[in-house]
């Protein structure tokens, strides 16, 4: 698809970059391949606004996937990760801002009895998924179709046709062996999981489960549903992880959990709990975190885990949600609420199918008339209107997420002018 701004330099770059880099990214979405043309290469970015290599400003729609909930290079976490790379960048030994960071997650969410740092959300969820197994003694785990939880085999697993069936391998490399663990089964759907829970009985250590989904577009849990995995999973003896990897800090200070009212007994967090910076985190019970090694028989490690730059980008970053909860997500709920709602009515106005599934300063525009509960109402979506609103908003320099099938977000440096740029920019590419 062509477009109307320069792109010589980064088209310069994305040459260069794919002669080095696999699709010329470092992780696939980046590659623009679900919307088509050449992604702009990011020169610099500052408070809600990205700067391409060949000088064009895009109002930035995604966030680097969630954690610049603060808008880009915010000035207190710039100046904690200058001071703290000033004292080294790693030390490979404990060092006091471990726990400085770890309290105030567990301030955040009174679920975390003990956590542990990693250095993304992956290793978050496969290290969660680990200890479940190694906590209970039982091998199989259930997950929902559409959910993502990083790029571990077990997680890489798509359903097998029908329900409560064995899942099959969602990823080249993932032998089978390692995917008939995993249950995938359809999210808002607690049917299936009973019928899991009776397939497997004493079998299934555990649920990982999107609070939100975030990762096939948004979609909303119905209501009960979460209520409903808690009761099973204390029915049957299997434990209830909450995947807060995008949902932590984004929807209230306590995620997910906090506004649906669900204890789980592991959360992973990731993203904002880094303030940008490599980190991600699982915590919860203490009686299952102390399984871990040193003090139990389930190994886990990272060299770079609680990592000093890390941990002081997101004392940082947490430290302002915290001191400035109301203000923060008060102004994410009224600028998201104008911005997804004001594009939804222009689209509706003009004929045009869309649904727009919204929490906080999440949400999705779905190019279907249907509402959207799962990954299967979520792919009567047309792809091919989401490519053409994604690239016309581009040449009006909003940046969305490039794919149908991704969340948007917005920061605390979205403010009415922001609004008003992107409702003009619909109004010019709804059509
Ligand atoms: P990372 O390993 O990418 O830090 O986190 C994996 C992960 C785990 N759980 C949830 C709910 C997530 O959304 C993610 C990662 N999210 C994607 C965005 N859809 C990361 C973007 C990417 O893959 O480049």
């Amino acid at each position: 698809m062509s477009t109307s701004r320069p792109m010589t330099r980064s088209r310069a770059l994305q040459q260069r970059a794919a002669s080095l880099l696999p699709g010329g990214v470092d992780s696939p979405v980046r590659a623009f391949r679900a919307v088509g043309g050449d992604p702009p290469f990011v020169a610099r970015a500052l408070g809600a606004y990205l700067h391409d290599a060949d000088g064009n400003r895009y109002l930035d729609m995604f966030g680097s996937w969630g954690p610049m909930i603060l808008g880009h290079a915010f000035p207190p976490a710039v100046e904690a990760i200058q001071s703290a790379a000033a004292r080294s960048a790693s030390f490979g030994a404990s060092h006091a801002d471990e726990a400085n960071l770890a309290e105030l997650v567990v301030r955040c969410f009174p679920s975390v009895e003990r956590l542990r740092f990693v250095s993304s959300g992956t290793e978050a969820c496969m290290s969660a998924i680990r200890l479940a197994r190694g906590f209970t003694g039982r091998k199989f785990i259930i997950k929902f179709e559409g959910c993502y939880h990083g790029h571990a085999d077990s997680l890489l697993v798509k359903a097998g046709s029908g329900i409560a069936t064995l899942g099959i391998p969602g990823s080249a490399g993932v032998p089978e062996e390692t995917a008939m663990h995993t249950l995938a089964l359809p999210y808002n759907d607690l049917a299936a999981v009973e019928s899991a829970f009776a397939a497997y009985h004493g079998q299934i250590a555990c649920i990982i489960v999107e609070p939100v989904v975030g990762n096939a577009g948004t979609i909303l849990p119905a209501p009960g549903y979460l209520a409903g995995l808690r009761a099973l999973t204390h029915q049957h003896g299997a434990l209830l992880i909450i995947d807060e990897v995008m949902t932590g800090f984004r929807l209230s200070l306590g995620g997910a959990q906090q506004i649906y009212g669900v204890t789980p007994d592991l959360t992973t967090l990731g993203k904002i709990v880094g303030g940008g910076l490599p980190c991600g985190a699982f915590g919860g019970r203490a009686d299952v975190m102390e399984h871990l090694a040193p003090l139990g028989p389930v190994y886990q490690a990272g060299t770079l885990s609680g990592n000093p730059l890390a941990m002081a980008a997101g004392i940082a970053t947490l430290t302002h949600l915290i001191e400035h909860e109301h203000a923060v997500y008060s102004h994410l709920e009224r600028i998201t609420r104008a911005i997804a709602e004001g594009v939804a009515a222009i689209a509706h106005e003009r004929g045009i199918p869309l649904t727009t599934n919204r929490i906080g300063s999440m949400f999705t525009w779905f190019f279907t008339g249907q509402p959207v509960h799962d990954f299967t109402s979520a792919a009567t979506s047309d792809a091919a209107s989401f490519a053409r609103f994604h690239h016309a908003m581009m040449d009006h320099g909003i940046w969305l997420p490039p794919s149908q099938y991704e969340a948007a977000f917005v920061s605390t440096e979205h403010g009415d002018v922001e609004v008003e740029l992107i409702l003009e920019a619909a109004r010019k590419s709804l059509t």
